[in-house]
């Protein structure tokens, strides 16, 4: 009998010991443990370029299966048509029409961010996250008459990513370089880079002059500084050495990234890969030549398909995909000739890029800006639909949410509940600029006011948005703007003037 409760005591010690021991183990299991957060942004990336979003001509797999086990949001917009400004809007939280300066940089621009200001990754830093921004940057780099051969700074490191490997700017401009943490990587010293926007440098070949040495013809722009037989905007000289093999990027950042997660999975992280493709030039390996039937353009989306599905590998691999968030979109919507020769126009098919949506890059029309974009989360996320408008610039307010910080930005609103697919309803309003031009969503409305300018961007083949007359479209009945109700109902068309100027303010026309 003493021998039972003694064994009874022993048991319960046991027990009470393993119960102590499990219990920190447990919550951090129960979710406790910051989760990771990966942003996959794509380069020019349509709406329809994505088989969960309608493509039909080549496969998307890996974006698929993000899109089935996420939330697939159908009205997801970036905050501008182009790059520069929508990457601005995405990392600040603040519009990008209320800095003068963001719109689509020169490879030998300033650093556009503030190094004073609320940054997504600055805000995580501040709640124990390592960030990390891998691929293309464009947002500016230094303060002025950059030396490519020195320490090049301000830049990212500066407002608030840990590591950074970045190219500067885009594919198609100067310098043809990858940057390790502010410096040139592979530089050899005795051939320093010099790099120019206004003029060549003596004796150096350009597209414009030297046809003969190019492999890829430009259409548009692009007759500078000729590298690996692409002719680029901008000159440059110098730097043999660090030049980047266009067919090796997509490669090259993938296993920046997948190292990025190795090396810091033991701690939270913020990883931003920002992936070169399909914006001009396009130049997709080997490997992936031929793979979509559409040519080079159809080539590298099956390319960055195929980079979504490894980095994904990876996570799995390292056991992270329970504790990771991935938001995965696009900075502006798709062009087929933004400059080269490239038969992207030719060999389309029956494919569209714009889905059912008008316009496209460098558009006010809905393709200009509304993205792909889908939230996953394995084990937290389910499966949906959700037609709930959400813009980039709430991913910061969101994210602040999520791990209980309380940086906030004006334009910037928090839609934690709505990415985590708990809640479908999104942001009342929105503000899209393309080009300077900017245009107003409620609800299921859309208003554009009068701007001058050309309708069509003959360079591109696609129309911009502007008319002189003001245009107002229910995007519920009518998601390809074919008719414009601003005289059939004039009512709606105040009330969305009103709505517009109550945050945009009147100085927004180009009309005088
Ligand atoms: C334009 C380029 C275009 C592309 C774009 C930036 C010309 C004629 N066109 O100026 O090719 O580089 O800038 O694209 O030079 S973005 O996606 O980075 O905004
Ligand atoms: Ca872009």
């Amino acid at each position: 009998m003493k021998k039972q409760k003694q064994l009874i005591l022993f048991l319960s010690l046991m027990v009470l010991m393993a119960s102590c021991q499990m219990k920190p183990k447990t919550s951090e299991k129960n979710g406790e443990k910051k989760p990771n957060i990966v942003f996959i942004y794509l380069d020019d990336l349509g709406y329809g370029d994505v088989g969960a979003y309608g493509a039909t001509e080549f496969s998307t797999p890996n974006m698929d299966a993000l899109a089935k086990g996420g939330v697939r949001f159908t009205n997801g917009y970036s905050s501008s048509a182009t790059c520069t400004p929508s990457r601005y809007a995405l990392l600040t939280g603040t519009y990008p029409w209320r800095n003068k300066d963001a719109k689509i940089l020169p490879g030998s621009a300033p650093l556009l961010i503030d190094t004073a200001q609320m940054t997504i990754p600055k805000m995580l830093k501040s709640k124990g996250y390592y960030t990390g921004v891998v691929g293309k940057w464009h947002l500016g780099l230094g303060s002025g008459n950059l030396d490519w051969n020195k320490h090049i700074t301000p830049g990212p490191n500066e407002v608030g990513f840990d590591e950074s490997y970045i190219l500067a700017a885009t594919q198609d401009r100067v310098p043809t370089v990858f940057i390790d943490n502010g410096y040139v990587d592979g530089l050899d010293p005795n051939d320093p880079i010099e790099v120019s926007y206004k003029k060549n440098f003596e004796g150096e070949p350009t597209g414009k002059k030297n046809p003969e040495l190019t492999t890829m013809k430009w259409h548009h722009g692009h007759n500078n500084s000729i590298v690996n037989g692409i002719p680029r905007i901008g000159f440059m000289k110098g730097g043999e050495a660090a030049k980047w093999k266009d067919v090796d990027m997509a490669d090259h950042f993938l296993a920046k990234a997948q190292a990025f997660v190795k090396a810091h999975k033991e701690e939270p992280f913020f990883l931003y890969y920002a992936l070169q493709q399909p914006h001009v030039p396009r130049t997709p390996n080997p490997r992936f030549v031929g793979k979509s039937g559409l040519g080079v353009r159809g080539d590298v989306i099956v390319e960055a398909d195929w980079c979504v599905g490894e980095f994904m590998k990876t996570l799995e691999e390292e056991g992270l995909l329970e504790n990771t968030l991935i938001v995965f979109s696009s900075d502006n919507g798709p062009v087929l000739n933004d400059g080269y020769y490239d038969e992207a126009v030719e060999k389309l098919g029956n494919h569209k890029p714009t889905g059912p949506l008008r316009g496209g890059k460098y558009s006010l029309f809905e393709a200009g800006t509304r993205v792909p974009f889908i939230t996953y989360w394995k084990g937290k996320i389910e499966g949906k639909v959700s037609d709930a408008l959400v813009c980039q610039v709430d991913i910061l307010s969101s994210l602040a949410e999520l791990v209980g910080s309380d940086s906030k930005t004006k334009d910037s609103e928090s839609l934690l509940n709505v990415l985590l697919g708990n809640e479908d309803q999104g942001r009342e309003e929105l503000i899209i600029e393309a080009g300077g031009r900017t245009a107003y969503r409620k609800g299921e409305w859309l208003m554009i006011p009068p701007y001058k300018g050309k309708t069509v961007n003959t360079k591109v083949n696609i129309e911009t948005g502007s008319s002189r007359e003001f245009q107002l479209y229910n995007l519920t009945e009518d998601v390809a703007q074919q008719n414009n109700l601003a005289s059939s109902n004039p009512e709606k068309l105040k009330e969305m003037f009103a709505g517009f100027e109550a945050i945009r303010g009147t100085n927004y026309s180009n009309m005088k």
